[in-house]
């Protein structure tokens, strides 16, 4: 199954599954993450003067769409304005951007048609406040005319982003503080967005609950009815930190991936180019490997799946425990079992609320595997003892009908939308 996307009737936000957000700034020259000018009270004029060493000489758009297509995403978001204010577009709005300083070039217009090239989705993240144009949103709190100049202020330069770029798919709103939805007049800036973009998607960041939730550094939305999608990073810093090593494993991409797909949300995993736009080695290493993996057996189990967990992203850290060998994805009859703890030459799983018709192991073999069921206990049997995968083995386990997962003593997990969650009474209190 290839990542790239192909658009047809059915195709909703959820199915879009895995993407790459992309958080590149001024901050990225000082590689101390996106937020230094505020944590380092760097003064204005000297945070200012990065514009002028911010050539972006390795950003390369077709490059970074390139490494979303191999990764296996179908959508790129790229900050085309943080907290920090430098704009990476040609506003008319404020000198304060890339046209106008060193690089001499429009990187959003760039990454907007490479994405658009490859059938990638994509989304332009917009922080409302920021600490650059005065007066900031603070600032406005207690003085209504620099309120009202604010907003005037914010409203025109949203108008002008998506009218610059047009069509695109989502619009990222970020940097909220210190507004609520009246403050940040939300319903007249969606509306005003939505006459210019009428397929426009908006996260929930402008104090309404948007088209879609977006949990940041964690799994899974309050309303798990509605679409989500999870916001992480690689490491564990967003812009570039050139002291943050702790890169996640393939196998935990692929963990999260699962458990987004288990819960029929997203994705949106970061990568934070340094000060020049090059790549850390490091994520484009994870993301490649993590790609293979969805081309070779993993893509079936995370594309396209259906709402299958309720509760496995509810219970945080106990999520995936259904299964301690790993996650279980749905769609239609099948069941997918993602192996990330290979025990050896059979695997039993219990609760299995249908009757399973035939086992597969997903990839180039696509072997048949043998089984047996005994009431809702299945057993796959005359497995090797090493793992098949060097990643990470997935079965495709076919039913006679959705299957559900069930057993008392654990959680039942019901398939689709589901209006009550009737929890097993033992594991009401968790
Ligand atoms: O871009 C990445 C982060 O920089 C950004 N979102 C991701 C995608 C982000 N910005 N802020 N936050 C995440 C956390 C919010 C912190 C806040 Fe606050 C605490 C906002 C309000 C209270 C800092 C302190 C800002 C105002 C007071």
């Amino acid at each position: 199954m290839k990542g790239v996307f192909v658009e047809n009737s059915l195709t909703k936000f959820s199915d879009w599954r895995y993407g790459l957000f992309i958080h590149y700034g001024l901050y990225s020259l000082l590689g101390r993450a996106e937020w230094s000018w505020n944590r380092e009270e760097i003064p204005a004029e000297e945070y200012r003067a990065l514009a002028n060493r911010f050539s972006a000489e390795k950003f390369e758009a077709e490059a970074l769409c390139d490494l979303a297509v191999r990764a296996g995403m179908r959508y790129v978001v790229l900050t085309t304005m943080h907290h920090e204010g430098f704009r990476l577009y040609d506003t008319a709005l404020s000198d304060f951007n890339t046209v106008k300083t060193a690089a001499k070039r429009d990187l959003v217009a760039e990454l907007v048609a490479a994405a658009r090239k490859r059938g990638l989705k994509i989304g332009l993240y917009h922080s409302l406040n920021n600490w650059h144009d005065q007066p900031d949103a603070v600032a406005a709190l207690e003085d209504k005319s620099a309120y009202a100049r604010f907003m005037v202020a914010t409203l025109a330069r949203i108008r002008e982003l998506v009218t610059l770029f047009n069509p695109i798919d989502v619009l990222w709103y970020d940097g909220w503080w210190p507004f609520n939805a009246e403050g940040w007049q939300a319903e007249h800036m969606n509306e005003m967005v939505r006459k210019i973009q009428p397929h426009i998607l908006f996260n929930g960041r402008n104090g309404l609950s948007g088209d879609f939730a977006t949990p940041e550094g964690h799994m899974g939305s309050p309303n798990p009815w509605r679409p989500w999608e999870a916001c992480m990073t690689l490491n564990n810093s967003w812009g570039f930190h050139a002291g943050d090593h702790d890169w996640k494993s393939p196998g935990q991409v692929v963990d999260l991936l699962a458990s987004a797909a288990q819960g029929r949300g997203n994705l949106l995993l970061n990568i934070g180019p340094r000060g020049d736009g090059s790549v850390p080695e490091e994520s484009v290493k994870v993301l490649e490997t993590v790609g293979a993996w969805l081309n070779r057996c993993g893509g079936e189990a995370i594309y396209d799946t259906e709402q299958f967990t309720f509760d496995l992203q509810q219970r945080g850290e106990h999520r995936g425990d259904w299964s301690f060998h790993g996650p279980f994805t749905l769609r239609k009859n099948n069941l997918y079992w993602i192996i990330r703890r290979w025990p050896g030459g059979t695997l039993t799983f219990g609760g299995c609320q249908a009757k399973v018709r035939s086992v597969s192991l997903l990839g180039e073999s696509g072997r048949p595997v043998s089984f047996k069921q005994e009431g809702t206990r299945v057993t796959l049997s005359g497995l090797p003892d090493l793992p098949p995968d060097p990643l990470c083995p997935v079965f495709r386990i076919e039913c006679d009908q959705p299957p559900s997962l069930y057993q008392c003593g654990g959680l039942r997990i019901p398939n689709g939308p589901h209006p009550h969650y009737d929890p097993c009474p033992s594991d009401i209190k968790h």
